[in-house]
């Protein structure tokens, strides 16, 4: 199944923990990374004062299901030094789901396709850079859509 990712960093030596996290995820036996996007330094969406932030946008193929692709993620945020703390607050990774083979998913843990990934340059930019045709769930195509937030592509990753 085809999946994309979204990966974020603000805290630390943020390009460190991108890495790392492609590290980790690429070591499970089921889950291979197809493309991945350039860095994208981004000021922070939302109301909470943080340092800027590093993203990226992974396309994958797995065969995982969602939850278990979710746990996959989580714990590699784990390994990581991940801290739940404040809601949108800053953190040393962050993995979210964008879409898993374009399903519609809803429970507790999990809401797909990502429900705010449209208003949020911070997502777009790198998709719009690995899948130009995307179709989001608006039904836009993401070539077509501007999100909010400041972005800047950085020259080397
Ligand atoms: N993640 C958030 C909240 N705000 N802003 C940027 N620029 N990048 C992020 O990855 C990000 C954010 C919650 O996950
Ligand atoms: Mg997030
Ligand atoms: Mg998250």
């Amino acid at each position: 199944m085809k999946a994309y990712l979204s990966i974020g960093s603000n805290l630390g030596d943020r390009g460190h923990y991108l890495e790392q996290s492609c590290q980790r995820l690429m070591e499970h036996p089921d889950v291979k990374i197809i493309k991945r996007s350039g860095t994208y330094e981004t000021k922070p969406w939302g109301n909470v004062e943080q340092p800027d932030f590093w993203n990226q946008v992974l396309e994958i193929e797995t065969s995982l299901a969602p939850l278990d692709l979710l746990d996959l993620c989580q714990e590699v945020e784990k390994s990581l030094g991940r801290e739940r703390l404040i809601r949108w607050g800053p953190r040393t990774i962050d993995i979210d789901l964008l879409n898993y083979d374009n399903k519609v998913w809803e429970d507790e843990r999990l809401i797909l396709p990502h429900p705010r990934m449209e208003e949020r340059e911070f997502v777009l930019a790198p998709l719009r850079e690995i899948a130009p045709h995307y179709i989001l769930p608006s039904g836009k195509k993401v070539t077509e859509v501007c999100g909010d937030g400041e972005v800047w592509r950085l020259e080397s990753k």
